[in-house]
């Protein structure tokens, strides 16, 4: 648990005396009472978002709320609960983070939270909301231990010890790999989580890592890290890092020479990665619960009315996890009978069994771990496809 110890010394670190003060006096010990308003029926259940809406990660938030916004007006059209959102901007920031969980949990007394984006965010924030006794659930947090942050602390993201080896194993079959390179950035939380089962899946399937080169999130020259993987001739180059340092990597080595296969974590699962990489992320394989080609009514029918909804957009993976999210929060409330129990809420939340989402099917484990699928996808020609 090294991570979630350094996401609580950050924790402390980073709060402002009136955050303490303000945590403390919202302080349940995981036993809260409901939130003191709103308990008739028929009134909208006020969750709580976090995301990172504006600066280098954008893309994931606006794509996560665009999810929500959707799922939102479609539950409250059809009447059986009715949800209300209220956004923060945690700009990918843990400071940022902390802030916005006291303000929702203790300013506008939300029954439940979505979010943060970053695992590295969710290791911040996470414990506020427990110890509070208000549901949390990431929609996009990855890294290992996330759930373990405590009981009330959910996700339906697909973990990375799950979809990482997926997509390592798939690409050793199929390159038949013998020798990588490994590259992820060293200061978030999340990338080490992923980067670390990267290695131990390569350990584990006896292929040979001849170089192991860090970075850190913002950087944009990555020329003396490519310089040295391309003098040592890797089969393929594993990265793990957020979207806009991962398009740069790809940038950069294929403008050298590297043609060989990339094989990406969570964060590769942008089309921003796309957009900005260009041609470069031809090849670029990473393991998704979302797949926009599958032949399934519910995944077409949420397409159709995204992109009728955002000027022909096509939803990635962020914004599918998000929109699943919102439909198990909702079936969760109303399995609760409550819009403002949080206590009730949680432990709905817990018991959600055979939720058949756009993201497949869902439930969560003994651990609030999501079981989930996924699948491995390849870039080609500036789209995901699947590698079979
Ligand atoms: C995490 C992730 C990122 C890629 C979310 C944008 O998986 O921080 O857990």
């Amino acid at each position: 648990m090294i991570t979630m110890k350094k996401g609580l010394i950050k924790w402390f670190s980073g709060m402002t005396i009136g955050a303490l003060l303000l945590t403390t006096a919202g302080c349940g010990g995981g036993a809260a009472p409901a939130a003191n308003s709103g308990s008739q029926s028929g009134e909208a259940a006020k969750i709580g978002v976090i995301s990172y809406l504006t600066g280098g990660g954008a893309a994931y938030g606006q794509a996560i709320k665009e999810g929500l916004d959707l799922a939102k007006e479609e539950i409250n059209a059809q009447g059986k609960v009715k949800v209300d959102l209220i956004y923060e901007d945690s700009r990918g920031d843990k400071t940022e983070a902390i802030n916005a969980i006291n303000k929702l949990i203790n300013k506008d007394n939300v029954v439940g939270i979505i979010g943060p984006t970053l695992s590295g965010e969710m290791f911040a924030a996470g414990p506020i909301a427990d110890q509070a006794g208000v549901p949390i659930m990431g929609t996009s947090t990855t890294a290992e231990g996330i759930p373990a942050l405590g009981n009330f602390v959910f996700r339906n993201a697909l973990p990375e010890f799950l979809a990482v080896p997926q997509a390592v194993e798939k690409a050793i079959s199929t390159y038949n790999l013998k020798k990588v390179a490994v590259m992820y950035s060293n200061n978030n939380d999340w990338a080490v989580s992923g980067y670390k089962t990267i290695e131990s899946t390569l350990k584990k399937n006896g292929v040979e890592i001849v170089a192991t080169e860090t970075f850190a999130d913002k950087d944009t020259d990555y020329s003396a890290q490519l310089t040295k993987i391309a003098s040592l001739k890797p089969d393929a180059v594993m990265v793990s890092s957020l979207y806009q340092e991962a398009s740069l990597v790809l940038k950069k080595a294929r403008e050298i020479g590297i043609t060989v296969p990339f094989v990406g974590t969570n964060g590769f699962n942008s089309p921003e990665l796309i957009k900005i990489a260009g041609a470069a992320a031809d090849g670029a394989i990473v393991a998704s619960p979302w797949f926009p080609g599958k032949q399934d009514e519910k995944v077409q029918k949420f397409i159709a009315d995204y992109k009728a909804k955002y000027n022909n957009k096509v939803p990635d993976q962020f914004a599918a996890q998000a929109y699943d999210a919102l439909y198990i929060y909702a079936s969760a409330l109303e399995q609760a009978g409550s819009t403002t129990d949080r206590q009730k809420l949680r432990d709905s939340i817990a018991a959600i069994k055979g939720f058949q989402g756009v993201t497949g099917k869902f439930a969560f484990d003994e651990k609030r771990e999501p079981v989930m699928s996924a699948t491995v996808l390849i870039i080609k020609d500036g789209q995901f496809t699947e590698l079979k």
